[in-house]
């Protein structure tokens, strides 16, 4: 059996769509989280220094659209064509674009 454990921050972010994979296939896992000051000291443990990361076994994957595409294909909600995948990739590639749009203001001036 696979050991999967997410880092994340203890928030929702990027985070939460890794956690409603895990939830809607019924697999467990663990999750290490840590809070916005505890950062800076964890930030260069990860691969591209961000997160979310999903350890695989021990092995650490970054990109929270690397690590949804991977879990879809090993829990099966990947498409079953390269179309029906299309299709997914455009919702996935939509959420990211609000991601980045909301980061602006997450960083902005209060
Ligand atoms: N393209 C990356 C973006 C990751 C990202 O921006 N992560 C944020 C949290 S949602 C982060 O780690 N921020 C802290 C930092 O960049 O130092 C992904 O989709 O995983």
């Amino acid at each position: 059996m696979v050991k999967y454990v997410l880092h994340y921050f203890k928030a929702h972010g990027r985070g939460e769509s890794i956690r409603l994979a895990f939830k809607l296939a019924g697999v467990d896992f663990e999750e290490v989280n840590f809070t916005f000051p505890e950062w800076p000291k964890l930030k260069d443990k990860f691969p591209t220094q961000q997160t979310p990361a999903l350890e695989v076994d021990g092995k650490m994957l970054c990109q929270s659209k690397a690590i949804l595409r991977y879990l879809a294909k090993e829990f099966g909600f990947d498409g079953k064509t390269n179309l029906e995948c299309a299709f997914i990739d455009q919702v996935v590639d939509t959420v990211e674009d609000i991601w980045s749009a909301a980061n602006s203001v997450f960083r902005g001036p209060d």
